[in-house]
């Protein structure tokens, strides 16, 4: 089987050639996005098996991300087109350094990915890995789309393991959409879930940090509580109640933090398909997004394995 699944919509994506507020930037150099492809992407980079599960339109766009994704060696061969619809796009700013406030432009309502649902993408396909990773971007983009995530992971037998990170994008959701329900239906019904402590707080309104998103998610066997710069928190659901495992995060010269949590959780991804403990799971998220957060695109290569391995495996001390 396929090691990993991603399945989401990706967009072409366009980065500033210089600093500026949207309004003054003059060019842009196109580039690729997409929350679950960017995590296929650098797995298959790591040498891990890929499949990367969407629609795209029948357009440029859609032959561009077709190709610029296969050739991170993910299986694009599931990726179906749609006639009527085009592939998205998204515009951003390079942003401020010290407080990272960048502006955002997506052109992707009615686009071919936001017509995902199970009629419409290959279902054996998304389930034909050991983990299907998802977010929460999906649930947002359409009734079909949220369809589909509650299709695939629902229990069944031989489900693949389901990742889902939470990506609460709230520029994608309406009020009224109730977003905090729908993605706490979703992280339940995972059985490994990434979340932000900031991003918790903003969609469940949990302060209390680490142990109390865990209490809101205890079915996932294993939940990351993320605390941006500071560490990485792992609460592992067979040796409950359990402390969870924190570590620290690296300090690393940022220059744009979009794709850090995708990198985070390809890293952790990686290193738990290769049996490796828990402390060196969290090690390895935080390897891969240092390397996300200095590039200024949403995907860098990832460490190599026997460098990223040596690191992650220095005692607590080296790492702060
Ligand atoms: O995690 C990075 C993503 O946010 C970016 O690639 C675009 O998928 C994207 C989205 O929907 O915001």
């Amino acid at each position: 089987a396929v090691d990993v699944v991603a399945l989401g919509e990706s967009m072409v994506t366009f980065l500033p050639t210089r600093a500026g507020r949207l309004a003054d930037v003059p060019s842009f150099d196109r580039s690729i996005g997409g929350a679950e492809s960017n995590v296929a992407c650098m797995l298959a980079a790591a040498g891990h098996s890929t499949r990367w599960v969407s629609r795209v339109g029948d357009d440029g766009f859609g032959d561009h991300l077709v190709r610029a994704i296969g050739a991170y060696g993910v299986d694009v061969t599931a990726v179906r087109r749609d006639p009527a619809r085009p592939t998205g796009v998204y515009f951003r700013t390079a942003g401020d350094r010290a407080t990272d406030a960048h502006e955002v432009a997506y052109y992707r309502a009615g686009s071919a990915a936001s017509a995902m649902s199970p009629a419409t993408v290959d279902l054996p396909a998304a389930r034909a890995g050991r983990v299907l990773h998802l977010s929460g971007i999906t649930a947002a983009l359409s009734a079909g789309c949220l369809g589909l995530l509650r299709e695939l992971t629902a229990p069944r037998p031989g489900r693949p393991l389901i990742s889902f990170d939470v990506n609460h994008r709230s520029r994608l959701w309406r009020d009224g959409d109730g977003a905090g329900a729908v993605l706490l239906e979703l992280a339940r019904a995972a059985d490994i879930v990434f979340v932000g402590a900031d991003e918790a707080e903003q969609t469940w309104g949990v302060t209390g940090g680490p142990e109390a998103v865990r209490e809101l998610l205890p079915a996932p066997g294993l939940l990351v509580v993320k605390d941006g710069a500071r560490g990485a928190t792992l609460f592992e659901g067979h040796r409950r109640p359990s402390p969870g495992t924190f570590v620290p995060a690296l300090t690393v010269d940022v220059v744009a933090t979009t794709g850090a949590g995708d990198a985070f959780a390809a890293g952790f991804l990686s290193a738990a398909l290769r049996g490796l403990p828990p402390r060196q799971r969290l090690r390895h998220g935080h390897l891969w997004a240092a390397a996300a957060l200095t590039v200024p695109g949403d995907l860098a290569a990832p460490p190599a394995r026997g460098h990223a391995d040596r690191l992650a495996a220095l005692d607590d001390t080296a790492w702060g």
